[in-house]
């Protein structure tokens, strides 16, 4: 049977280029090329690609969200700390109304109050949180799941 092409936009926020050199404790000792490898062997097994970005910048995460349109069918995001201040990252992944999976490292339901709140979690079809790079590989099979589904 072949598979309809699915091409997924993996978005990492602020900071997520530090991973590994700080904070094991909190976010593991992986890179995030450690984590990006993650996703290709799974995107293989799956047979899906998988498409990292990485910025710093809220601006540019808005705009490669836009720049998904037409090229990707879904969304794997950790948005860093934007998660809990961005109202431009949460009306750009509505904007685009591509099936959007949230991701995070630590489980931020067990940190500080404020990161309990999500902006992004209403406009993703769900969220994973607190298995460590697991849950990008979580996220992606979610994702893959989802589109699946939805294409029958
Ligand atoms: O748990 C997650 O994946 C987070 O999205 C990570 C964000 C944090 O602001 C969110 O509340 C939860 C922070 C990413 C910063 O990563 C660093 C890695 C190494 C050293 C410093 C920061």
């Amino acid at each position: 049977m072949t598979l309809p092409p699915i091409s997924i936009l993996v978005v990492h926020g602020p900071n997520l280029n530090l991973l590994g050199q700080r904070e094991p404790g909190i976010y593991g000792s992986l890179s995030l090329a450690d984590i990006n490898r993650l996703l290709e062997l799974e995107a293989t097994k799956l047979q899906v690609g998988v498409f990292p970005v990485q910025s710093n910048h809220e601006g540019v995460l808005v705009d490669k969200i836009h720049s998904a349109l037409g090229d990707y069918q879904g969304i794997l995001i950790n948005a860093g700390a934007y998660t809990h201040t961005s109202v431009a990252l949460r009306d750009a992944i509505a904007g685009v109304n591509l099936p959007t999976v949230e991701v995070h490292l630590s489980n931020i339901y067990r940190r500080e109050e404020f990161r309990h709140h999500s902006y992004i979690a209403p406009v993703a079809i769900g969220q994973i949180s607190g298995f460590g790079a697991q849950s990008y590989v979580l996220g992606l099979q979610a994702l893959v799941h989802h589109l699946r589904e939805k294409s029958v």
